[in-house]
């Protein structure tokens, strides 16, 4: 399969200013017939190339009369002689046979679609490309009992009744958008209705549909929209701009979410929710997605991306803004270490390793593989210290001018980039960012001249993944504290490492200083220090960044963990145990962030942090680490464990925070399973007033060899059987478990009736969270691996998208021992080798045996 390359961009030859759709719904075969007015885009003679893919071409007519072309490599090719024409095709598709959920598909009773990034190809032949933006009129016809809801984007038109049962509606969108945008649903769905009215006076009807059953569990989603588009207006003056907006719930789904203009489809996981099934991060996520998407419609719907290589232009920014908002709605400091935890656990793994690609690719073969962690997460840090650098006003006004400029348009990075220059941003350098892939790592040493009272501080940045790339601009949110003192010395100073190396002074420095850098993450780098643990357990306490103590916590943490998984033992744990002791004295004032703060790596960071991933090793040294807290402090655990708990059910960031941290507790009390802890997790279990505190018991007790166990499991079933969002929950706890049956208890999952690899989000909930499970995935025998090939290969054949996204863990190969690596890329070369392979995964596989 050719590569897509950047440099080879060239304009559309032919545009398609406007577009009549009509869907003839069934399940089993549904009749598209559309009429493309395309126009000539420029001097030239080329035909038209339009894509299709999965697509069977019934008619054709140029201008109301049959016409040549050639159908061929999931091309339309159409010779065309004038510069305007009107192109008609009728196409037969077939939602019920399409597991790739790419196109329109069926799921449930449902008939839905997801055309992001290349799947408007399997509904109608059509130039599948985000530069080329039509106005659609879409007219749906359906069986009325079937499907009695008939939606598409934009504002609703005429409706009305057909012969035989059937009925139609007619949807026109306003605003001219790229096939990728595009939407349709059909069927049997309640909505939860309420209202919003824009600040120039716009009333939008809002509409939250899904099954009857579940309309009673949307109401926090649309409490989320509400504030989304409330906050949209306050913060970056952004408007919406139809007179409905609604958001639909299905179970089958390849995404979290898209953002499809005026008719966002979501994965039910992240709209449904009530006490009884959802947890705090369930809450926290909607919030977060629904924002997210309700966002798009200007950073990616008005100013959409000219190609798929500038799709960090509307997802960085995207991420960034719901980051914002989220921030906003709750502790802004624990939203930041939440989104630094994902960023290291996921963006800095994949920057280190053989899918490495910078925020702007170069090149790609199969664009879905580019949804990842680096264009998302990283872009939107990239954003984020351009928001930083700028100040909140003048981010505001490139914000605006970035809008008004691009408005209706296709746009690149580099238009980012202008408007941010136009304020004062250094976008040549800034552009250097988008096109460098791998993790930055910032060397910094600070000495001490007594003497003169000043601080010197020498910083060196280096990228082993590109170590001939230019310098990266580096914003180093800086300062020191005084060792005697404990205060602050002088204000933070905000460091732009924009060299290889920089010196700076600090004056008036007095007494031994101590070292806060990247503070609130202000550069998504890794900074080595060389901090004592001393400093560390001093920032700890002292750092008046929530973010730094965080961070010194951390570090003492890992630092701990990585001395003794190396087989450096535990000298020095004192200073450990005290540092946590006095954290969690704090535990009245802020116990999320003090859960944040005590929480131990995880077990795939320790591996990240380590020359060479030894999961035996570090499990023990977690688990030994982990033991000697529990002990150390076991009247604090308990009595924090008592302490929390609380029998009603409050989403206030108080109430969230003190279920974290009693979860928190109890994991501390689980290790070494201890009788006592046992009972009291089954009593949580048991008597949980909210989901938070149901499957925080169960995930302790998950990693058990208590009798308990197995009742909990048994007794969630009962509970929860029914709902397979609560049951996503069920599998991944025993995927996740620390038990050496592990494997085989996942093998014996997979038969269940209620298992099927067809649903993404029972996939990732068994098989990816097994596949992240560093012990027992990477069991020395290999038995982790055969299964994780095993299930892509089945997978592949049904859904390419999912099966490529479990390919990565495979490709950490690198850094194991000889004996694991050699299976792991044995593994993926059985897999290369098998016949009929998708091009998601070969490109996916391919690059992890670089
Ligand atoms: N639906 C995905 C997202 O919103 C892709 N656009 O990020
Ligand atoms: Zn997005």
């Amino acid at each position: 399969h050719a590569p897509t390359r950047l440099i080879d961009y060239r304009p559309p030859d032919w545009l398609v200013p406007q577009v009549k759709l009509r869907f003839e719904l069934e399940a089993q075969r549904t009749l598209v017939h559309a009429t493309l007015h395309v126009v000539r885009n420029g001097a030239h003679d080329r035909p038209l190339r339009l894509d299709g893919q999965a697509l069977e071409l019934l008619h054709l007519a140029v201008d109301g009369a049959a016409h040549d072309h050639r159908l061929a490599d999931e091309k339309l090719t159409i010779a065309l002689g004038a510069d305007a024409a009107v192109v008609e095709t009728s196409v037969a598709i077939a939602p019920a046979a399409n597991t790739r959920l790419m196109g329109l598909y069926a799921s449930g009773g449902l008939l839905c679609t997801q055309c992001e990034a290349e799947g408007f190809r399997r509904i109608t032949f059509f130039p599948d490309r985000p530069d080329v933006l039509s106005l659609y009129s879409v007219r749906l016809e359906a069986d009325a009992a079937a499907y009695p809801v008939l939606l598409a984007n934009g504002n609703p038109g005429a409706t009305g009744a057909l012969p035989d049962g059937r009925h139609f509606a007619e949807w026109d969108d306003p605003i001219p958008k790229p096939c990728y945008l595009f939407a349709a649903v059909a069927g049997d769905l309640s909505a939860l209705s309420d209202r919003f009215t824009t600040m120039s006076g716009r009333e939008v009807a809002l509409n939250i549909w899904t099954a009857a059953a579940d309309v009673a569990r949307c109401g926090h989603a649309m409490a989320a929209l509400k504030a989304s588009m409330a906050w949209d207006e306050r913060v970056y003056g952004r408007e919406y701009d139809l007179d409905v907006f609604n958001i639909v719930a299905v179970a089958d789904f390849n995404f979290g979410a898209m953002e499809n203009k005026g008719l966002n489809i979501f994965n039910s996981k992240y709209v449904l929710a009530d006490a009884e099934t959802a947890t705090d991060w369930d809450f926290d996520s909607i919030a977060g997605i629904v924002a997210h998407e309700y966002f798009h419609n200007w950073s990616g719907n008005r100013v959409t991306c000219r190609d798929w290589f500038q799709l960090s232009l509307k997802e960085g920014f995207t991420v960034f803004r719901d980051q914002q908002f989220s921030a906003d709605q709750g502790s802004a400091a624990v939203k930041r270490i939440e989104d630094v935890r994902g960023l290291r656990g996921m963006q800095f793994a994949e920057d280190a390793g053989p899918l490495a690609h910078p925020v702007r690719p170069d090149s790609y073969v199969e664009i879905s593989n580019f949804y990842t962690a680096t264009i998302y997460n990283k872009g939107a840090e990239i954003i984020r210290m351009m928001h930083r650098l700028l100040g909140e006003a003048r981010f505001r006004a490139a914000s605006d001018s970035y809008f008004a400029a691009n408005d209706g348009r296709a746009a690149t990075v580099e238009d980012f980039l202008a408007a941010m220059a136009g304020q004062g941003l250094d976008a040549d350098t800034f552009a250097r960012w988008y096109r460098t892939r791998g993790t930055p790592v910032v060397a910094a040493a600070l000495s001490h001249d007594a003497e003169a009272a000043t601080a010197t501080l020498t910083l060196r940045q280096s990228n082993p993944r590109a170590p001939d790339a230019a310098p990266l601009p580096i914003p180093l949110a800086t300062a020191l504290f005084g060792r005697q003192t404990g205060a602050r010395l002088g204000e933070e100073r905000l460091i732009l490492l924009d060299q290889a190396e920089t010196r700076v002074t600090f004056e008036a420095v007095r007494e031994p200083p101590v070292l806060s850098i990247n503070r609130g993450f202000s550069a998504p780098v890794l900074v080595q220090a060389a901090q004592s643990a001393d400093d560390l357990a001093f920032l700890a306490a002292h750092d008046d960044d929530g973010f730094g103590r965080y961070e010194a916590m951390q570090q003492l943490l890992l630092n701990a963990l990585i001395q003794s998984a190396g087989g450096g033992g535990t000298a020095g744990q004192e200073a450990v145990i005290a540092a946590v002791r006095a954290t969690l004295r704090q535990a009245d004032a802020d116990p999320a962030f003090v859960a944040e703060t005590v929480l131990l790596p995880a077990e795939a960071l320790i591996g990240d942090r380590m020359g060479e991933v030894d999961p035996e090793a570090i499990h023990a040294a977690r688990e030994a680490l982990r033991r000697t807290l529990s002990g150390a402090l076991r009247e604090e655990w308990w009595a924090l464990f008592h302490g929390l708990a609380d029998t009603d059910f409050a989403l206030t960031p108080l109430a969230k925070g003190r279920r974290r941290l009693r979860g928190v507790a109890l994991g501390m009390l689980m290790a070494g399973d201890d009788h006592e802890a046992t009972a009291a997790a089954f009593l949580m279990f048991a008597d949980a007033a909210t989901m938070t505190d149901r499957m925080a018991a169960l995930g302790a007790l998950a990693n058990s060899r208590a009798v308990e166990r197995e009742e909990a499991l048994r007794l969630f079933e009962a509970r929860h059987g029914a709902d397979a969002n609560a049951m996503d929950k069920w599998y991944a706890v025993q995927a996740a478990s620390s038990r050496p049956d592990t494997l085989a208890a996942v093998r014996r999952l997979q038969q269940r009736a209620d298992y099927s690899p067809a649903n993404p989000n029972r996939l990732r909930s068994l098989v990816l969270t097994f596949a992240n499970n560093q012990l027992r995935f990477h069991a020395a025998d290999g038995g982790g691996y055969d299964f994780l090939t095993e299930t892509l290969l089945a997978v592949d054949a049904i859904n390419p998208q999912s099966a490529a996204r479990l390919a990565a863990p495979l490709g950490r190969w690198k850094r194991f021992d000889a004996g694991r690596a050699g299976l792991m890329r044995r593994a993926l070369e059985r897999i290369r080798a098998t016949p009929g392979l998708s091009k998601d995964v070969q490109e996916m596989v391919s690059n992890s045996l670089e």
